[in-house]
């Protein structure tokens, strides 16, 4: 039970990751441990999907819960002041390829914690 408890504490520190613990496995779809580019790109399209509150096909800076700065800037890349799948995608992808620091095509749990302490900085 203590051990759940300290488990669910680890889970909550890791929620502010780029996947929380629980978005891992639901992304690590075949368990392996790693996130293939093809697993990435499926766990983007559903995030994506779910963030769209309104369904209207874009995201406002709000429902990606991001601020408006030049994050969001580089992302809306037609400057429609909302993220298309697309663009939303393409963002991801190069979150991907800069995690992926041993350029195998996947990212493993320590190329993630990696490129989530690389971010803080
Ligand atoms: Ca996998
Ligand atoms: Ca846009
Ligand atoms: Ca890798």
């Amino acid at each position: 039970m203590k051990i759940a408890l300290i488990a669910a504490a680890a889970g909550l520190t890791f929620a502010s990751a780029v996947y929380a613990n629980d978005d891992w496995k639901a992304i690590d779809t075949d368990g392996n441990g790693s996130i293939s580019k093809a697993e990435h790109d499926a766990g983007v399209t559903a995030a994506w999907t779910k963030k769209d509150a309104n369904s209207d096909g874009q995201l406002s800076a709000a429902e990606a819960g991001m601020k408006p700065g030049a994050d969001w800037t580089a992302a809306d890349a037609d400057s429609n002041g909302s993220l298309s799948s697309a663009e939303f995608t393409a963002k991801k992808s190069a979150w991907f390829a800069t995690a992926d620091a041993d350029g195998n095509g996947s990212i493993s749990k320590a190329e993630h914690d990696a490129a989530k302490m690389a971010k803080k900085r």
